[in-house]
């Protein structure tokens, strides 16, 4: 079994090469800055080649969350190229994540928002602790998803449903998130990991060559083409004084107040 190191990251597998892959930076909720989405492309890179690792479990460090989104202290001074180009830069890392030959499950324990729905949403299956809160605040931050929520929710629960969720930047608690099929289990806080080994294990009986083949068959069927679209979108938000008044209101913690231009 080899080793891996990260400053974000742990990356541990057991002896039925079942790994859990940890978000880790629990004191900002696991806020995905620069250095977790360039270390989750280097664990994804590392998990396809390592024989030893057969599935994937992906989760949040700390008892609030599994990932509270993207790092809003990075977002807040971007302008429209840099919006663009970061929001590629994510949606890359997670379509590695959603084309890994390998099973991924999401765990989602605690607040799932904007960039955390967004990564639980590549994952191939999700699981939902009780306490799991999805959401894509971004329009409160005067913003829209740009890691891929606009094209998986509404593949996920339908367009109607990711439609209202996206425009009013609601939330949906794990009951809500398995009936409309965003998880596909509820497990108690604390036990979705051991859900998810039940799920790989079953997962692990069958040929890993035929595992690689259907994740990519399924994946298939679902290319769309407004990953494009929505960093164009994101990148140009950047430059609304919307975009600054609503990041810098989270970060002074105060309410936004949108002038709408
Ligand atoms: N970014 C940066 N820091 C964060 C984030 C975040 N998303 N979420 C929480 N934190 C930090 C807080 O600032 C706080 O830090 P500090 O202790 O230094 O003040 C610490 O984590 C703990 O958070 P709170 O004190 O706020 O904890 P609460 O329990 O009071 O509240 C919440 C929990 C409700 C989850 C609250 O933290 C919150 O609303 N967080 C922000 C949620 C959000 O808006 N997420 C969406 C972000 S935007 C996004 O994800 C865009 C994705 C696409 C990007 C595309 C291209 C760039």
């Amino acid at each position: 079994m080899k080793d891996y190191t990260f400053d974000t990251l742990l990356l541990e597998t057991d002896e039925n090469g079942i790994a859990v892959l940890t978000i880790n930076r629990p004191d900002k909720l696991n806020a995905l800055n620069n250095t977790v989405l360039d270390e989750l492309e280097e664990a994804i890179e590392n998990i396809e080649k390592d024989d030893d690792i057969r599935a994937v479990i992906v989760t949040g460090a700390g008892e609030k969350a599994f990932v509270a989104g993207a790092d809003i202290k990075e977002l807040n001074t971007l302008n429209k190229k840099q919006g663009e180009k970061q929001s590629e830069r994510g949606q890359k890392v997670f379509f590695k994540i959603e084309n890994c030959s390998k099973p991924m499950i999401a765990v989602v324990n605690g607040y799932a928002l904007g960039g955390g729905s967004e990564l639980a949403m590549a994952c191939h299956i999700r699981i939902a602790e009780e306490n799991a809160v999805f959401g894509l605040p971004e329009v409160g931050l005067g913003l829209i998803p740009g890691y891929g929520g606009t094209q998986r929710l509404p593949q996920l629960v339908g367009k109607s449903k990711a439609m209202e969720m996206i425009l009013t930047g609601g939330q949906m608690k794990a009951e809500e998130a398995y009936q409309t099929g965003l998880a596909g289990h509820i497990a108690e806080p604390g036990k979705g990991v051991g859900k998810a080994k039940e799920l790989a294990v079953k997962m692990l009986k069958n040929g890993p060559v035929a595992l690689a083949k259907a994740i990519k068959a399924v994946n298939a069927g679902y290319r769309v083409k407004g990953f494009a679209d929505e960093a164009e979108q994101f990148g140009e938000l950047c430059e609304t004084e919307d975009f600054k008044e609503g990041t810098s209101a989270f970060l002074e913690k105060r309410k936004p107040n949108f002038r709408g231009r």
